[in-house]
């Protein structure tokens, strides 16, 4: 338990050099924690609410001076005295300082900044690493190393290149543990570098560290990518399909023409003809996850593909949920999807997220914690995939310190819990998904 006694803030830069909030929260006169908010390029129109100045003199109007002044003042003056050993009142009075249903007022980058910063200043103040505190807020798990689902190659909103799809996964799953995972990631990353520079592709990386290919000739089709992806598991020594297998986020709603059609690979499909898109690729590729397929309202489309998929292939609600617990409750009773990708940042609080997670966990879905395509340094989601024993983290490839950091706390989480990596969603694919050679 410890009292707030003073909250700063600042404006500071994310990966792409926009700006972005960090507060810090001081409590029993000399602990301070701080935490720095991500920002998405591809965000979801469930999102809550970033609050930028939109002043195009300060950083083409990406400025976040009026959310740092929101909690160096309103905030500060709530929260003050206040305990943050009840971090469940903490969000309740910073949701009722805001009002409004999207934190627009104060801004959900102002509101989340507090809300990690306050957990962490409460596992400091009882001596313990962040997920051992996070354990104390959430129903008992086993605390579980994640697996990573790892983009190499980059696509849509995040690169310069042709390809529709977002992101182009490598997922390790094969792997002992979690520092094995890490480096098969890191060694078919380094595979594929080899293998695109031999194609005469450009090897230049996009916003989640993932190869770009955007100088001509450039990366066109999602095929290529594919091919690309399992010759490099192979080239590092891997087998594809055994030890490592591939996932997409397609960020479908990007490449949305109009209602149920999609602009991808050179051509307009039907929402029917894109699910047997995937579906070819499913059975062409050791592709066991597929993010935001469809639009972000298309519920019939979700729910078609999922009832038709339900044997093996993971299909992940993003955009779709925007972590929202009411979206995500929708989509349970709609079986739009059978996992859910978790944002801190698109809710906007510690407790709405957990309150995401455990919705989905109930209802027997898969959960994917996730960075953002703008990251900073602050590690917050490795403590909290492992603490909620989400089985599975998003953070990027094994490459550029933003993406790194996060990958490089769980090395260091997973010398004290040895063994216990990802088990969840190895069952799943021993129970559901045939190896494949
Ligand atoms: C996504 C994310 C992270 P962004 O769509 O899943 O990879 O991208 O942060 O741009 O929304
Ligand atoms: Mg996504």
């Amino acid at each position: 338990m410890a009292k707030i006694e003073r909250i700063e803030a600042r404006e500071v830069l994310d990966s792409r050099g926009n700006p972005t909030v960090m507060a810090e929260v001081i409590v029993a006169g000399n602990i301070r924690a701080g935490a720095m908010v991500p920002s998405g390029a591809s965000t979801g129109k469930y999102e809550a609410h970033e609050l930028r100045d939109g002043d195009p003199k300060r950083y083409s109007g990406k400025g976040v001076t009026q959310a740092v002044e929101h909690v160096i003042t309103e905030i500060q003056a709530a929260l003050i005295d206040k305990d943050t050993a009840n971090q469940d009142k903490l969000d309740r009075t910073l949701i009722s300082l805001d009002g409004t249903p999207t934190k627009e007022r104060l801004g959900a980058n102002a509101i989340l900044a507090v809300s990690l910063a306050a957990a962490r200043a409460e596992a400091l103040a009882q001596g313990l690493p962040l997920y051992l505190y996070l354990q104390q807020l959430f129903p008992k798990r086993e605390p579980t190393l994640p697996v990573p689902q790892m983009n190499l190659i980059n696509g849509g909103k995040h690169a310069t290149n042709n390809l529709a799809i977002q992101e182009f996964h490598v997922v390790p799953v094969g792997a002992a543990n979690f520092k094995e995972a890490l480096r098969m990631g890191v060694e078919i990353h380094a595979a594929l570098k080899k293998i695109l520079i031999e194609a005469g592709l450009a090897v230049g990386l996009g916003d989640e560290g993932g190869y770009d290919g955007g100088a001509a000739p450039a990366l066109d089709e999602s095929e290529e990518a594919f091919a690309y992806m399992t010759r490099a598991i192979e080239e590092a020594g891997y087998v594809p399909g055994v030890d490592a297998f591939l996932g997409i986020d397609a960020a479908a709603s990007e490449f949305l023409v109009e209602e149920g059609r999609y602009h991808i690979d050179g051509s307009v499909l039907t929402a029917k003809d894109l699910g047997w898109r995937y579906k070819t690729w499913n059975e062409r590729h050791p592709l066991i996850s597929i993010e935001d397929p469809f639009g972000d309202d298309a519920w019939d489309e979700w729910r078609g593909f999922t009832s038709y998929n339900a044997k093996g292939v993971q299909i992940v609600g993003d955009d779709l949920y925007a972590t929202n617990p009411q979206r995500i409750q929708q989509g349970i009773t709609h079986k739009a999807a059978n996992a859910v990708l978790i944002k801190p940042n698109q809710v906007g609080t510690l407790t709405e997220t957990l309150k995401a997670i455990l919705l989905a966990q109930e209802a027997g879905h898969r959960v994917i914690i996730s960075h953002r395509s703008g990251e900073t340094a602050d590690t917050f989601i490795a403590d909290l995939a492992v603490a909620v024993g989400a089985g599975q983290i998003k953070t990027g490839a094994p490459a550029r310190s933003d993406r790194t950091a996060k990958y490089n706390r769980l090395l260091k989480i997973e010398e004290s819990i040895e063994g216990a990596y990802a088990k969840p969603f190895r069952e799943l694919l021993s129970q559901n998904q045939p190896a494949r050679v």
